[in-house]
């Protein structure tokens, strides 16, 4: 079942934690690791915590994290995913970042998703397959926090003006967690 929440300041969210029954999320997961050409990329000096990957319709480019990414198609497989959260969304995606958490120390820093190219209320609509992390929400102003643990083949879609109000991010964690897939769907604008 979606769920539906308003967060502060025009921010809306929905969820789906069984978007993906779970054998379709277990065998993309063993797909996506196995097939994806994982990437550990370079973002300002430094090495992400994680590795990535990057695929959008062909013309498409988008800076993330100090990173030009170019787009040169999409995987049969792919874009299927991208037709079910784009009916899910009620939006349309021309590009996905894949990231891969290899275990507890990698992760993805709070920030916003809020690149020029994206616009100015985007979507952002994300697959979680594998192990669970917490997805963590906070109010710039009120540094009000909130964490989802965001579960093998649910779907988080971020919406209405939340990436000018909030940060996200996905912390590193001592428990031990196995590997995490996340497939964010966003659209850059020409
Ligand atoms: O892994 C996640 O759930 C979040 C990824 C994310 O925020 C991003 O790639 O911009
Ligand atoms: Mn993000």
């Amino acid at each position: 079942m979606a769920q539906h929440l308003a967060i502060l300041d025009g921010g809306l969210l929905l969820y789906e934690p069984e978007f993906l029954p779970r054998p379709a999320a277990d065998e993309l997961f063993q797909r996506l690791r196995e097939q994806t050409p994982w990437k550990h990329e370079i973002g300002r000096g430094r090495p992400f915590p994680r590795l990535t990957a990057w695929y959008a319709d062909a013309g498409t480019t988008y800076r993330y994290s100090g990173v030009a990414h170019h787009g040169e198609g999409w995987s049969p497989d792919l874009l299927l995913e991208r037709q079910q959260v784009e009916a899910a969304a009620g939006a349309a995606f021309n590009s996905l970042l894949l990231n891969l958490y290899r275990d507890g120390r990698d992760s993805i820093g709070l920030h916003t998703d809020a690149e020029p190219e994206l616009g100015q209320n985007p979507v952002v609509a994300s697959i979680s397959l594998g192990a669970v992390r917490e997805f963590v929400l906070k109010h710039i102003a009120t540094r009000e926090t909130l964490k989802y643990p965001l579960a093998h083949g649910s779907l988080l879609v971020m919406g209405g003006t939340s990436q000018h109000h909030w940060l996200h991010g996905v912390p590193k964690t001592k428990t031990v967690v196995g590997e995490r897939i996340n497939l964010t769907f966003r659209n850059i604008l020409r």
